[in-house]
C-alpha cells in the first residue's frame, strides 16, 4: 500500500452545466481562485477547463486559459493539467491549441471515440419542472444525444505526437474496456511511453459503470497489459456518491483519487459543495482514515515522472 496519494481537483470541465449547481466557478478569475483553494486544501494537481465568462458556455479559447493558467501558476506550485478533451462540439485543433501554446506539465487524452451523453438530464429536469439557467443548457445536453466524442487512432496519433514534442505527459482517460486496448496499441506503435499515467472514468453515460467489479476487472485487465511497475493511476467516479465510494476504492487498491465539480456537485445527498476545496477537503479525509497522506504537489511530479514547472510555457 502506497503512504502518499495524489488528489486531482478538476474543478469545472466541459460537461457540466450551470443548472446543475449555482457554486460552479465559471470565469477565468474564479475557476483560478478555485484551483488555488483546493491547492491549498490538499490537491496537487488540477486539472482545467475554460467557460465563457458570459453564457458559462465550455470554451476553448486560448486567452481565458491563459488567464487562468498564469494566475494559478503565480500563486501556486500546484500541477496544471489542462483538458485536450474540451467538449464534443469543439473541433480536435481547438481541443489540442493549449498544447504547443503552454507547454503545461501533463494534459488529458481521451483513449477512444464515445457517445459521452448527458441527454438524460433534460428529461430529469423537465419532469421535475425545473427550468434550466441558460438556454444554450437545453440543446446542448440535447446534441450529446447524437455526438459523439471523436477520438479516432488517427487523433490519438496526432496528439500524441504533439505532446511528444512539446514534453507534455498524457493522462489516459479510460472510459471503458476497449480504452485499454487503444492504449497498448498505442505503447506497441512506441506513441505512448511506460510509466503510463492511467485515469479510470467510470459512470458516464455511453460509457462503463461506477462499479466495483467494473473498476476492478479494468485494473486487472491493465496490470496484465501493462505490468504493475508499467503505470500509475487515478479514477474519477463520476456523480455523487460514486465520486467519493469509487476513489475510496481507487485508494484502497492502491490507487490515486479525483474528485471536483467536472464530476459531482454534491458534498452530501441532497446538498451542493459550496467549493470544490470542500470536495478536495473531504478526499483529504478519506485519505488520512485510510492511513495515507495527500501528496504534495512536488511528490506527485515524482511519482508522475513529470519535467517540472520551470519548464512550462506559461
Ligand atoms: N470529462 C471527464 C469525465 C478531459 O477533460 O479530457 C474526463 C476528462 C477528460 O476530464
Ligand atoms: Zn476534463
Amino acid at each position: 500500500m502506497q503512504d502518499k496519494c495524489i488528489i486531482t481537483a478538476a474543478v469545472i470541465g466541459g460537461n457540466t452545466y450551470p443548472s446543475q449547481s449555482p457554486y460552479l466557478p465559471i470565469t477565468p478569475e474564479e475557476i483560478a481562485n478555485e484551483a488555488v483553494r483546493c491547492a491549498e486544501a490538499g490537491a496537487a494537481v488540477v486539472h482545467i477547463h475554460a467557460r465563457e465568462p458570459e453564457t458559462g458556455k465550455p470554451s476553448s479559447k486560448l486567452e481565458l486559459f491563459e488567464e487562468i493558467l498564469t494566475s494559478i501558476k503565480g500563486r501556486s506550485d500546484v500541477i496544471i493539467c489542462p483538458t485536450t478533451g474540451g467538449h464534443a462540439s469543439m473541433t480536435l485543433e481547438e481541443r489540442l491549441r493549449v498544447i504547443p501554446r503552454f507547454k503545461p506539465e501533463m494534459a488529458t487524452f481521451n483513449l477512444g471515440s464515445m457517445n459521452f451523453s448527458s441527454h438524460f438530464l433534460v428529461e430529469s429536469y423537465d419532469r421535475r419542472g425545473k427550468p434550466f439557467k441558460y438556454d444554450w443548457e437545453r440543446s446542448y445536453l440535447e446534441a450529446t444525444k447524437d455526438a459523439v466524442f471523436k477520438n479516432t487512432f488517427q487523433d490519438m496519433e496526432h496528439a500524441l505526437k504533439l505532446m511528444d514534442e512539446n514534453e507534455v505527459k498524457p493522462e489516459c482517460e479510460i472510459y471503458d474496456l476497449g480504452m485499454i486496448h487503444n492504449a497498448d496499441y498505442l505503447v506497441k506503435r512506441g506513441l505512448l511511453r511506460k510509466p503510463l499515467q492511467i485515469q479510470f472514468v467510470l459512470g458516464v453515460l455511453g460509457g462503463a459503470r461506477a462499479e466495483l467489479s467494473v473498476l476492478h476487472y479494468l485494473k486487472s485487465v491493465t496490470d496484465e497489459q501493462f505490468g504493475k511497475d508499467g503505470y500509475t493511476w487515478s479514477t474519477i467516479g463520476i456523480g455523487y456518491p460514486q465520486e467519493f465510494y469509487l476513489g475510496t476504492l481507487s485508494i484502497l487498491m492502491g490507487g490515486n483519487i479525483r474528485v471536483g465539480m467536472e464530476d459531482n456537485v454534491k458534498i452530501r445527498k441532497d446538498t451542493y459543495a459550496k467549493s470544490n476545496a470542500e470536495l478536495v477537503e473531504k478526499a483529504v479525509r478519506i485519505i488520512q482514515v485510510l492511513d495515507q497522506e495527500p501528496a504534495s504537489s512536488d511528490e506527485a511530479r515524482q511519482i508522475l515522472g513529470l519535467k517540472g514547472k520551470e519548464k512550462v510555457n506559461f
